[in-house]
């Protein structure tokens, strides 16, 4: 296949290289098919969204970093699209926290998770997990129920993305506290979760990571305090009324 150079200018530059990384990631067998589908799932709902990260997305990355401090054991799940669009920036969190990224695929082979754990480790990942058939998270249906025993099984905070929902709940049984990262605030996911950061990936994990790192020096208190003030279903009611306002002014006015 012939490769294309997206010129600088083009208006939709960004969307486009972000679409490369992911054709890019299925030609080398991390993607799966299936997430080139939830990618355009994803730029439609980032589209309607404006593609910027919203003040209520802040909010809630705000409390995800608080939750993170506060955590003993935070995991990283990576999964084929999020290690396609963010290896490096979940490398960077995963060093920022001292935390284990953990390969958990819904479509799971052994082969791509090798293939991930490698393209992870290639870019500079010191600790990547794998699954193992000897501990589950009972409830989960798919292939996700398996996982590393020295990760997600014993973790008390685990952060997600660009998920099918069959998880997010069984997590939050087993007692964990789960941040997911899903433009979709309808989603199973997204519901389940402790805490939503409605916003793309390619905005979200960098804006985490930078958090974390400003408040390494909080007190606990503080951190206790911003996490107290965080309502998970209010801030998804408010990603659902900012999607609806947007239309209504694109419906009604010229630009927006
Ligand atoms: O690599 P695997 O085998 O684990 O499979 C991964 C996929 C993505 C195929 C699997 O998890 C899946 O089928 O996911 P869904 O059910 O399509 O859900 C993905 C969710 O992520 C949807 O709500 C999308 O809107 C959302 N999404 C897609 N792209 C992004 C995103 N959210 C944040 N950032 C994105 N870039």
């Amino acid at each position: 296949m012939e490769d294309v150079t997206i010129p600088r200018t083009h208006p939709r530059y960004e969307s486009l290289v972000t679409r490369e990384k992911i054709v890019e990631g299925f030609k080398k067998g991390i993607v799966v098919p299936h997430g080139l589908i939830a990618h355009g799932r994803g730029e439609a709902l980032d589209y309607i969204l404006g593609e910027k990260t919203t003040e209520y997305a802040r909010e809630a990355a705000e409390a995800a970093a608080a939750l993170l401090m506060l955590s003993k054991k935070p995991v990283i799940a990576v999964n084929g699209n999020t290690a396609a669009l963010v290896g490096r920036e979940l490398i960077t969190l995963s060093a920022t926290l001292n935390a284990p990224l953990e390969v958990n695929l819904f479509h799971r082979s052994r082969e791509r998770e090798e293939k991930i754990r490698d393209y992870l480790t290639s870019l500079g990942a010191s600790k990547v997990l794998l699954s193992s058939e000897e501990h589950v998270i009972e409830g989960i249906s798919s292939a996700r129920r398996f996982v590393s025993g020295a990760g997600i099984k014993t973790a008390d905070t685990v952060v997600v993305a660009i998920e099918d929902g069959d998880r997010t709940e069984e997590l939050v049984k087993e007692g964990k506290n789960v941040i997911a990262i899903d433009l979709n605030p309808l989603s199973r996911t997204a519901e389940k979760a402790t805490i939503t950061i409605v916003d793309n990936v390619i905005r979200a994990i960098p804006l985490l990571t930078k958090l974390c790192q400003s408040y390494r020096e909080k007190p606990r208190e503080e951190l206790l305090d911003i996490l107290k003030r965080f309502d998970n279903r209010e801030n998804l009611r408010r990603a659902l009324a900012a999607i609806c306002q947007r239309l209504e002014r694109l419906a009604y006015l010229d630009k927006v």
